[in-house]
């Protein structure tokens, strides 16, 4: 096959398979972006975790041990998704631990009351369904299938955290409180999770005319706007952004702007929880190691089995 009718399968919305011919740049691409979204998600339970033996209730901790787990679940279907590419999962994961692979910049913030359970729910992901949506009708076909099982979850895990913030909204007044302090601390980390500026994303324009990315950073950053504003005046919240106001002419809020200066400090390695972030990584895979050994070992005892059937 030619690059020319590549692109024309992809114009003609006909998924890219494992085994059809592709660009080598495309492979590229997609390795690259698909194992950064397994790492966010296995990253992703970090924060989350640290909340799990301080769950105000019972229900609280098996909502949130669900939800973490779920997490899990969507690194496991990502990885494999990248797997199809040919990369292994080892050396994804060696990648990550040796810093050469991203993940997402919002999980190197720290979360500081249980508010921040409420936030990562209704804004992390929140954002990472506006973006996962629209990646549900990517164009390699195992990373956009893995995608709509991930989204239901997903939005499951959006309505659980909008659902904390709201119960504390309707407390007392230090609770409403904590929700706000909370809303001020994760917004504009919230916006920088849709990527650099259109203006200076390198990666965009390719991606979406091969169509991996259906969206443009910038339009799924709008469209979160839009949508959560509402979300926050319902619940009587301030978003922390002074020029945030509705553009009659435009049918979107404007806002002011990104730090991007943190931005880019953050994906460079320099956040607040950068390096703890990768320790505890490193650390749950080096005492997981007798797993995935007892793990092989059955597996091959298994192989060897079915071998002397056959
Ligand atoms: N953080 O040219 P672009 C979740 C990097 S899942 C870190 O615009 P691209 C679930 C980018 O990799 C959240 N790095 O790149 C959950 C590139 O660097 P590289 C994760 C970032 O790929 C919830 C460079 O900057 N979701 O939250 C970020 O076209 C709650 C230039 O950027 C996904 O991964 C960032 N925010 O667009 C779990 C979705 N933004 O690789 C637990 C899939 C950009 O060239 C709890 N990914 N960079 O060295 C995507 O849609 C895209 O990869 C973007 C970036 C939109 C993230």
């Amino acid at each position: 096959m030619t690059q020319a009718q590549f692109q024309a399968r992809i114009d003609a919305d006909i998924k890219i398979e494992p085994k059809d011919w592709m660009p080598e740049a495309y492979r590229k691409t997609l390795i690259r972006q698909i194992s950064q979204h397994a790492h966010s998600e296995i990253v992703g339970m970090l924060p989350e975790g640290n909340w799990i033996t301080r769950a105000p209730s019972l229900r609280r901790k098996a909502i949130l041990l669900a939800k973490i787990q779920d997490e899990a679940g969507h690194g496991l279907y990502l990885y494999s998704a990248a797997e199809t590419l040919g990369k292994t999962r080892e050396s994804m994961i060696d990648d990550l631990h040796t810093g050469k692979a991203k993940y997402s910049s919002i999980f190197n913030y720290p979360t500081l009351s249980w508010a921040d359970m409420g936030s990562v729910g209704w804004l992390v992901d929140g954002a990472a369904i506006m973006n996962q949506v629209a990646l549900c009708r990517t164009s390699y076909g195992p990373y956009a299938r893995a995608m709509v099982r991930i989204c239901k979850e997903e939005s499951f895990h959006q309505r659980q955290g909008y659902e904390v913030i709201m119960t504390l909204c309707r407390g007392t007044a230090a609770q409403k409180q904590m929700a706000q302090e909370s809303l001020n601390r994760w917004w504009w980390p919230a916006l920088m999770m849709f990527g650099p500026k259109d203006e200076d994303s390198p990666n965009t324009e390719q991606a979406m005319k091969w169509r991996i990315k259906r969206f443009t950073n910038d339009e799924l950053r709008q469209r979160f706007i839009d949508a959560t504003v509402p979300q926050a005046e319902f619940l009587g919240l301030t978003i922390p952004d002074p020029d945030l106001k509705w553009n009659e002419e435009r049918q979107h809020y404007d806002s002011g702007n990104i730090n991007w200066e943190e931005f880019y400090q953050v994906i460079a390695g320099n956040g607040p929880c950068n390096t703890a972030r990768l320790a505890a990584r490193q650390k749950a895979h080096d005492e997981g190691e007798w797993v995935r050994e007892a793990a092989m070992a059955y597996s091959k005892k298994q192989e060897q089995r079915n071998k002397q059937v056959a």
